[in-house]
């Protein structure tokens, strides 16, 4: 085993797949020192991790669709579609079926395996499960995954959503507990908590992850990565979305994340989860490809693919499929 001048790597904790009923949690402190290895040493470690448990060489695309937009009553400080703040995002109504299928039917047609459906919701409404059930019943029905993600949901919305064939759903922790208050007021982390409990018990795959660049501390981002690993057992799917700044929103204009912390954070969290999808989320728009290489070098395997995120833009398909090919990467396909 490689050790490095500043912490003996056998000296950190064991990130084999985790058995039994009470794994072993992880420290911030651990996280922490993940965080402080020597760049090269972290990127060969989480190298040697991903390799144990993916092919390297591919990269599973997920094409989001907002399908309700704008005007939520949340007041999460990073977001345009907050009805809290004046980021000229308009507020729409929930799309129609149609549109939807039809979205999905394109995105197949680009290559994309997963379509995840999101909605400016604190939570969705009793009215709303019948119209959003339908989706997943269509999008399903076109041999794709389904993910959503609705905001907050009761048990028996988890449940209704797996009854209708939902294979994923995303609801982020966003940050660490102690800097979530810094960026929203409207609901608590443990309401975020309750959430993901609900849905891993109705049997769903939890997509959850975080954003960084927000301007929280290093040891911020590794009491995220933390309580993400922590979670039991930890997500099948974990976004780590870069802050796309929005003008109008509460963080437009905080200072930006080292890129290297930021492939850092990527490292540290395939190291943590080593059987997750890392997927390299938002802000890939405002990286270079050498970046994102980087991302991928460091046991990234999934994106988001299309040229829309929600409300802001993404890569255009055709520039990722140019990326890919630079770089010998595939993309999975359904299986
Ligand atoms: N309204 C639902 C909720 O928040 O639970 C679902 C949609 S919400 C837009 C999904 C996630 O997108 C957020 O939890 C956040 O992590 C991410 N997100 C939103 N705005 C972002 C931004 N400007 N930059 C990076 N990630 C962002
Ligand atoms: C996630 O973690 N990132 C995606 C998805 N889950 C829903 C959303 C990113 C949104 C970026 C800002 C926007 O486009 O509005
Ligand atoms: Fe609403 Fe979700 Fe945006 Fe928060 S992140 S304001 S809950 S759409």
């Amino acid at each position: 085993m490689t050790t490095t001048s500043t912490v003996s790597l056998s000296s950190l904790r064991s990130t084999t797949s985790r058995t039994g009923p009470s794994p072993e949690r992880w420290r911030v402190a651990d996280v922490e020192a993940l965080f402080a290895l020597p760049f090269m040493d972290l990127l060969f470690r989480a190298q040697q991790v991903h390799r144990a448990h993916f092919d390297a060489n591919e990269v599973q695309l997920s094409t989001l669709l907002s399908i309700k937009t704008g005007g939520c009553a949340e007041d999460c400080g990073y977001c345009p579609q907050s009805a809290h703040h004046d980021a000229g995002v308009e507020a729409g109504k929930l799309m129609p079926l149609r549109e939807v299928v039809d979205a999905a039917q394109a995105a197949k047609a680009q290559g994309a395996t997963r379509f995840c459906m999101g909605a400016a919701w604190r939570s969705p409404k009793a009215r709303d499960m019948e119209r959003v059930t339908d989706m997943v019943r269509e999008v399903r029905a076109l041999g794709l995954e389904t993910c959503m993600t609705l905001g907050m949901l009761e048990a028996e919305q988890a449940r209704a959503l797996k009854d209708a064939g939902l294979d994923y759903y995303n609801h982020n922790l966003d940050s660490a507990p102690e800097f979530y208050g810094n960026i929203i007021g409207t609901r608590t982390y443990q309401d975020r908590l309750d959430t993901l409990a609900h849905v891993r018990d109705a049997g769903i795959h939890v997509c959850c992850g975080g954003i960084v660049g927000m301007g929280e501390s290093r040891v911020e981002r590794a009491g995220l990565i933390a309580q993400l690993a922590n979670l039991d057992p930890y997500p099948e799917s974990v976004p780590i979305n870069n802050l796309v700044q929005v003008a109008g929103t509460p963080l437009a204009g905080t200072e930006p994340i080292d890129p290297f912390e930021f492939v850092r954070s990527i490292a540290v969290a395939r190291i943590a989860m080593p059987t997750t999808m890392v997927r390299l989320s938002a802000g890939r728009e405002q990286m270079d490809e050498a970046l994102q290489a980087l991302c991928f070098a460091a046991g990234a395997n999934s994106i988001f693919y299309g040229d829309k995120l929600l409300t802001t833009s993404n890569p255009q398909a055709e520039r990722d499929r140019a990326l890919f090919e630079r770089l010998g990467l595939k993309a999975k396909r359904l299986q």
